[in-house]
């Protein structure tokens, strides 16, 4: 398929269905349906000032952080498109509390549940900085004769089979994998597609930028702070948008490392391993990139016992967290490392 002429999405998940030899059809659909749900949150996004949908909720997501209007619009349009699609069992978002099974339409069980978040990023809706939508597909392991169960969602990060990303940036970006690769789609407003625009992509196995949230510097365990020096020290530059989504789309094209440590304030992370971590260390390593803790174990290899578990991460260009697992490894105190 040819970059020169337009392919939207719809043409490019049906013409990699081929891929899968079994494949029924259903995961694609899936993805179609995600992408129409993109673009409802896209619309409203792009013109949130003008519609009173800025601003917060007056109310607190499952993990107590406060919800902007934006999140639960978002979050709302997700769960409508998945409920009608009939592709999928059950969802799991940042924003409830728990997984919500879904009911079969005309009786037809589906084999795949989507996780999602459906706003990251959200404190930059209100000042117009880029935000985004996460999301992760997983099979089933549940008995298909009944509705879905927690085991479900449950499953590590190395168990999901589509995962990806929409960036309502300047311009507005899907980007995914199905596990071969990974592709980016930019949404054409004149026609109201997302049209293949990046293919096949690559990170860079380094890059000039950090990314981390410098003002929890002295909240940083010493080994972290040893390794944000170094790259001080390299005249990496630091860039932080405060979006996970944001930064790490930059770090896929341009290279580099995002860090989120633990801290005081969390001392398991802040970023949440089913609807943030997990789907984009699928995309990042999909691309040839990394995704560790800064406990230094594998992202996608991590238990997961519960919705709304925290974790540290450090994610981005390979030879870069190689690095940083190098300064953990020399400067922590933690005796796994002794
Ligand atoms: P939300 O999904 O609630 O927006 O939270 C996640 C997030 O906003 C990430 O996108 C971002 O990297 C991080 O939190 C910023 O956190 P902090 O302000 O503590 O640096």
């Amino acid at each position: 398929m040819s970059l020169s002429r337009i392919v939207t999405l719809d043409e490019f998940i049906i013409h990699r269905q081929k891929d899968f030899p079994y494949a029924s059809g259903e995961l694609t659909g899936l993805l179609r349906d995600i992408g129409v749900a993109a673009k409802i949150v896209n619309r409203e996004v792009n013109k949130a000032g003008l519609v009173g949908i800025i601003g917060r909720a007056k109310s607190e997501n499952a993990t107590g952080d406060e919800v902007q209007k934006l999140d639960l619009f978002a979050n709302d349009k997700l769960i409508e498109c998945l409920k009608n699609s009939g592709e999928c069992a059950g969802i799991a978002s940042e924003e409830d509390e728990d997984f919500i099974p879904l009911t079969p339409i005309d009786g037809k069980e589906s084999k795949y549940l989507v996780v999602f978040d459906p706003l990251d990023g959200s404190s930059n809706i209100d000042v117009n900085v880029s935000v985004g939508t996460i999301f992760g597909i997983y099979r089933r392991v549940s008995d298909m004769s009944g509705p879905c169960t927690k085991e479900d969602f449950l499953q590590k990060g190395g168990q999901l089979v589509a995962a990806g990303y929409v960036l309502y940036g300047t311009s507005t970006i899907l980007v995914y994998s199905t596990g071969r690769g990974v592709n980016g789609f930019t949404l054409d407003p004149s026609i109201g597609e997302f049209c293949l625009s990046h293919r096949d992509i690559r990170i860079p196995e380094r890059g000039n930028y950090y990314s981390v949230n410098q003002g929890y510097y002295l909240k940083f365990d010493v080994e972290m702070r040893r390794y944000i020096d170094h790259c001080s020290d390299m005249n990496l530059r630091l860039r932080y948008i405060g979006s996970m989504v944001s930064d790490i789309h930059r770090i896929l094209f341009q290279g580099g490392i995002f860090l989120y440590p633990n801290t005081r304030k969390y001392p398991h992370g802040k970023l949440r391993l089913v609807y943030e971590c997990n789907p984009l260390s699928f995309i990042v390593e999909q691309a040839g990139g990394k995704a560790i803790t800064c406990q230094l174990q594998r992202i996608l290899e991590l238990d997961v016992n519960h919705l709304h578990q925290r974790e540290s991460i450090a994610i981005g260009s390979p030879a870069m967290v190689d690095e940083m697992r190098d300064f953990v490894e020399r400067y922590s105190a933690a005796p796994s490392f002794r």
